[in-house]
């Protein structure tokens, strides 16, 4: 099964030292390093069957790398966020001519203020999108993000984010109707109908892992969740995100996919 066609990622800059942290993973990232896990994520994309767009470091954003936050694509339109951490804001200013590259103007669309909307915090299931309501996306965001999806004929539902930083922090569609939930994903029903994987709490972070064209890209280091995805019969791959897993930031905060 063939969905994604496309990926951007954004290489780290050396500022990523200076990211946002939530200080759950303790330790600054060490930039050399989170450059080799960057090549190991871009290969592991490479052999996804996507083409691959690597847009350049931009130091004035120490979180530039997690490019899933200042736009999200779906299959109809792009839509610019307006990331609600200050330090990020600007970095929807910088992706927008990588999006010109793949969508006309009349099929990108913009969150504007006093709306406030990052990537990480809307999973698409079809033309369904879950949107949290979190720290960064506020309540005006998600009536943004509802009226442009409906105009394209698409969905979306708010769920209600008490403890992570990003609805994808703990949640996140697999297809074919899997989905990995941990902590306060793993009872709330608007997942009910779905075959849920309950990530066991030691393995929280590795329920952002992602599917791209029936391979599961799984974080390296955590067994039970690589084993459980392996066991729904998907391809995996394991790329080791140590550094960037100091800044909060995860598989698929990394990338694209459309
Ligand atoms: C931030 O706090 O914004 C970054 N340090 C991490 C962003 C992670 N992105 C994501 O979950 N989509």
């Amino acid at each position: 099964m063939k969905k994604f066609n496309h990926v951007i990622v954004r290489r780290p800059c050396k500022s990523l030292v200076e990211g946002i942290t939530s200080g759950l993973y303790p330790g600054k990232p060490d930039y050399e390093k989170a450059l080799r896990q960057h090549d190991d994520y871009i290969s592991a994309l490479s052999r996804c069957a996507v083409d691959i767009t690597i847009l350049p470091p931009d130091e004035r954003y120490p979180d530039s790398v997690f490019v899933e936050d200042p736009a999200l694509i779906t299959g109809q339109c792009a839509i610019i966020t307006n990331p609600g951490a200050n330090s990020r804001n600007g970095e929807k200013e910088e992706i927008i001519d990588a999006i010109r590259r793949f969508f006309p103007e009349d099929k990108i669309e913009h969150i504007t203020a006093p709306a406030t909307l990052e990537g990480g915090d809307v999973m698409m299931v079809g033309n369904h999108f879950y949107v949290g309501k979190s720290a960064r996306t506020n309540d005006e965001g998600i009536l943004q993000l509802t009226k442009i999806l409906s105009k394209y004929g698409m969905t979306c539902s708010e769920v209600e984010l008490e403890e992570v930083l990003h609805l994808k922090t703990g949640v996140n569609y697999l297809e074919n109707n899997n989905m990995l939930v941990s902590g306060e994903f793993v009872s709330k029903p608007d997942f009910a109908q779905y075959n849920k994987i309950e990530i066991p709490k030691d393995e929280a972070y590795a329920a952002n892992c992602i599917w791209v064209n029936d391979t599961v890209i799984v974080p390296e280091g955590y067994p039970s969740v690589l084993k459980a995805v392996q066991e729904l019969g998907y391809r995996t791959l394991t790329v080791d995100t140590s550094e960037f897993r100091k800044l909060d930031g995860g598989l698929s905060c990394m990338s694209l996919r459309f």
